[in-house]
């Protein structure tokens, strides 16, 4: 048995060197159980005072428009994983991705947050020590053990059904190891809940870098599969069994897996976790729920869509570096066919999202000279000028698909469909971190109230009481 020592300055290179016993990591595991128990037991004791002394104060209207348009600006959830802000964007617990980059731990000899920092941070609520990041590789790994079943699961779809179903359906077949669903059947007390979502959640995260590198190589690399590097931090070891080895990729899967991960309750991705979860649905069937909502193009898949644009203006202009004018005028044709322009506009945010800027800081560091890239900061300067212009449309600044694919390509890349699934390996950090939160202040099952049309208009017509029962 292997892997890590228990010191203050373990590093990734140590790895190959040290031996360890299985119960230092089973205790390690304990020690973050114990650390997100207490934080989530101070703030149960927080909320339950907070309802008590204040559970009738009103913090905003709902209005029709909101009803029928996307529930934009409802406030609605408790998501203690992050916070977005229009301006600023997103911040995990109060950190935003700049100061991430900088104070999260990194791999040996790497300048990018390791992902595991981040899912601590989102977990416990504090900043981890390298140690405690680097434990959470080593945990992670002894967990990865995927079952043959599930593979077997993949193989039964034809190799040309998209990546995100076959990511989908092998979650669905990785649900018989669900400790919840075990544990539920069996009878578990409601105070046992968090405890079972945390052990689903551990497992889960350590096994999706395995399944997704499985259904990358088995479509795009003749199923020519790839063991996993026990030496490797969780997205190193990632880009290692998809096949990449250049430590310009492991970098960048650091960053995308840390950048991807969560943003906020009300996403779909994220807002579908939750709900499912407030069934008391196990971790597997929420997060595939969850995986299901991602692979909209309004949502995750919009990450393959750029580079699809991209690719369809490079072929209709002919030209691999299209000029600014050139985007211009592609963009008003995919306007004037009724298509959106995928990675630009937001829910939410009202400027250049700071997961773009992350990922543009990282090509201008690694591959400033990069066509693609550079075509994707020509459109950044194109693009919110023509949107800008319509006034429908709120915010015409890029998000976080509009730069991903470019990076990816780069390093060779090039399967766009594939794109998704690297959203939701990583997204899986923050919707099962807030699911364990969940569990944990024991919120209830979610049910809003819906009403018919035929009700609003006997509102407008004030035969019925709009706050009547
Ligand atoms: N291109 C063309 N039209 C756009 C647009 C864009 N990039 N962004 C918004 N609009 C349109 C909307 O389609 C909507 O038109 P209709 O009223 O005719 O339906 C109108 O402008 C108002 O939209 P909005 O209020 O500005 O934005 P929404 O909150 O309704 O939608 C979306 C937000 C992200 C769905 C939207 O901006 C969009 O479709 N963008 C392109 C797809 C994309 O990049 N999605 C990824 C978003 C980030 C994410 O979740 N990643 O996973």
């Amino acid at each position: 048995m292997f892997l890590f020592k228990g010191s203050a300055e373990i590093h990734q290179s140590d790895f190959a060197m040290i031996y360890i016993h299985k119960s230092v990591i089973n205790n390690f595991m304990g020690i973050i159980k114990d650390r997100f128990k207490e934080q989530a037991d101070t703030v149960a004791a927080e909320i339950k005072s907070i309802i008590k002394e204040h559970g009738e104060k009103v913090i905003g209207e709902v209005t029709l428009s909101q009803i029928y348009q996307g529930m934009r600006g409802i406030t609605a959830l408790v998501s203690e994983t992050s916070l977005l802000d229009a301006q600023d964007g997103i911040r995990f617990r109060g950190y935003s991705i700049p100061e991430l980059r900088e104070k999260l731990p990194k791999a040996h000899g790497g300048s990018e947050p390791l992902p595991e920092g981040l899912f601590y941070l989102m977990l416990v609520g504090s900043l981890p020590s390298d140690e405690d990041a680097h434990h959470l590789s080593s945990v992670w790994q002894r967990r990865s053990h995927v079952p043959n079943h599930v593979f077997a699961t993949i193989e039964a779809l034809p190799v040309s059904t998209h990546p995100m179903t076959q990511f989908v359906v092998a979650i669905m077949s990785l649900q018989t190891e669900s400790q919840f669903a075990k544990r539920y059947a069996k009878g578990m007390s409601k105070k046992e809940y968090w405890d079972a979502v945390f052990d689903d959640t551990m497992d889960l995260i350590a096994r999706l870098p395995r399944i997704a590198a499985y259904i990358y190589r088995r479509k795009y690399k003749n199923g020519e599969h790839i063991q996993p590097n026990g030496l490797l931090d969780w997205a190193g070891n990632f880009a290692h069994m998809m096949g990449y080895e250049e430590e310009g990729f492991q970098e960048l899967m650091r960053l995308y897996m840390t950048i991807h991960a969560d943003h906020e309750g009300g996403n779909v991705s994220a807002h579908t976790t939750h709900l499912v979860g407030s069934a008391l649905s196990d971790p597997y069937l929420c997060f595939a729920a969850g995986m299901n909502g991602l692979a909209g193009p309004l949502h995750g898949l919009a990450n393959q869509e750029v580079i699809k644009w991209i690719y369809e203006l490079r072929e209709e202009i002919g030209s691999d570096i299209p000029s600014k004018e050139q985007i211009e005028e592609y963009v008003k044709k995919t306007l004037s066919e009724g298509k959106v322009v995928p990675g630009y506009g937001h829910a939410v945010l009202r400027q250049t999202d700071p997961r773009f800027t992350a990922q543009m800081e990282f090509g201008k560091k690694h591959m400033p000279d990069d066509p693609l890239v550079q075509t994707v900061w020509n459109i950044y300067e194109a693009v919110p000028p023509v949107l800008g212009s319509i006034a429908k449309i709120k915010n015409p600044w890029p998000n976080v698909d509009a730069h991903s694919g470019a990076l990816l390509v780069h390093y060779g890349m090039v399967e766009y469909e594939f794109y998704t699934v690297l959203f939701g390996v990583s997204r899986s950090l923050g919707v099962l971190a807030s699911l364990c939160w969940d569990r944990a202040l024991g919120f209830p099952l979610e049910r809003p109230k819906s009403v018919t049309t035929t009700l609003v208009k006997s509102w407008l017509e004030g035969k019925e009481e709009i706050w009547g029962d």
